[in-house]
């Protein structure tokens, strides 16, 4: 009897493959750079997994019973991503979190640029609260037998060619989009594969969950506060008032917003009065993903994806989720609620 195409596993390599013979002239190079952030992944994910028993090895900074030093996992997630894009010679230039400057690579001929945020909310790790990775690519405009300057990788987010994140959680797992919907898939570490979880996921239209840190509450723009003011009124016919669940990490808060829906909101308060949250490698990509289910991502103006980046670090204010739910915090930005 013929097995049922539901029967099959998928690892994440082969969905790459797949989904680029869907295109006629791919060169491969973007499969290539997704498969090697795949890898350095799964690294991550190991070292990650072994955090709480540090004690056991070594503490940061020491060296571990192997005489190998111990590096705090941010460096150690920034190494590896690094290496990773390095590589296959398909990447020009790197934008990590952790370095002020760009890095250009060898490779200056790549064709791609990749934004990456190596371990997102790593100040969770010390208490084994999950984490992420956050990347982000573009293709670079230059031509390829020149230098790539700046300019190139100050690209709006409409540009990305790919995006995606890697949850650090009770389970890893990799979420990415190319513009063709959300694929996810979860490591089964046994064999230590991606395997495809879910090729099209959809973020619910509403849902009564909302995420912000209401410590910040004083410094918030008027139509958040009374947004959150209103969301948390009694009304059975609305859901109100919604649930709060609020993590403190962007990719595990936005993870669960993708799955269940609802809201995530990051605006600006008055330590961060242009926004927390980074552009280029956290607005951005999460943003990306989010659209591409079903979501909005919005900067209170408009969206996130539209904004022309002036520099690789900058901030910006973000709030992103279910349709329904940034629709009505939209009315109470521009005063209409
Ligand atoms: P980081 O890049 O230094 O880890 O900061 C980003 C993190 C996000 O993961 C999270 O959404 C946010 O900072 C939490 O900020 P706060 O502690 O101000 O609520
Ligand atoms: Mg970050």
């Amino acid at each position: 009897m013929a097995q049922s195409k539901k029967n099959y596993l998928i690892t994440l390599e082969e969905y790459i493959i797949r989904s680029q013979n869907r295109f006629n002239g791919a060169t491969g190079e973007l499969s290539q750079l997704l498969r090697d952030i795949g890898l350095a992944a799964k690294i991550v994910s190991r070292e990650v997994n072994k955090a709480g028993i540090t004690n056991l090895l070594g503490q940061y900074g020491s060296q571990n019973v192997h005489g190998e030093s111990v590096k705090k996992l941010d460096v150690f997630a920034d190494d590896q991503i690094k290496s990773a894009l390095a590589r296959s010679g398909i990447v020009s230039m790197m934008i990590s979190e952790e370095s002020n400057e760009l890095i250009r690579l060898e490779s200056s001929s790549g064709k791609y640029i990749v934004f990456f945020d190596p371990l997102d909310g790593s100040s969770n790790i010390d208490v084994n609260v999950s984490v992420g990775t956050i990347f982000s690519i573009y293709r670079r405009k230059s031509p390829r037998n020149k230098s790539p300057k700046e300019s190139d990788a100050l690209q709006p987010g409409d540009s990305q060619a790919a995006a995606g994140y890697v949850l650090y959680g009770s389970s890893t797992m990799l979420v990415y989009t190319t513009g063709i919907g959300v694929s996810s898939f979860t490591l089964d570490p046994s064999i230590g594969e991606f395997m495809l979880s879910d090729d099209d996921i959809r973020i619910p239209e509403l849902h009564p969950q909302y995420s912000i840190n209401e410590g910040n509450a004083s410094g918030w723009p008027e139509g958040v506060r009374a947004y959150i003011d209103h969301i948390k009124k009694v009304d059975a016919g609305t859901m109100r008032p919604y649930s709060l669940r609020y993590i403190g990490s962007m990719v595990s808060d936005l993870h669960r917003t993708l799955l269940l829906g609802g809201i995530f909101l990051y605006p600006p308060n008055v330590s961060n009065p242009k926004g927390k949250l980074r552009l280029m490698y956290e607005c951005n990509p999460m943003g990306y993903i989010i659209e591409q289910a079903g979501g909005l991502a919005v900067d209170g103006k408009g969206r996130v994806l539209e904004v022309v980046p002036e520099s690789i670090h900058q901030t910006a204010p973000v709030y992103m989720g279910s349709r329904k739910n940034v629709e009505e915090l939209m009315e109470f930005l521009n005063g209409k609620k």
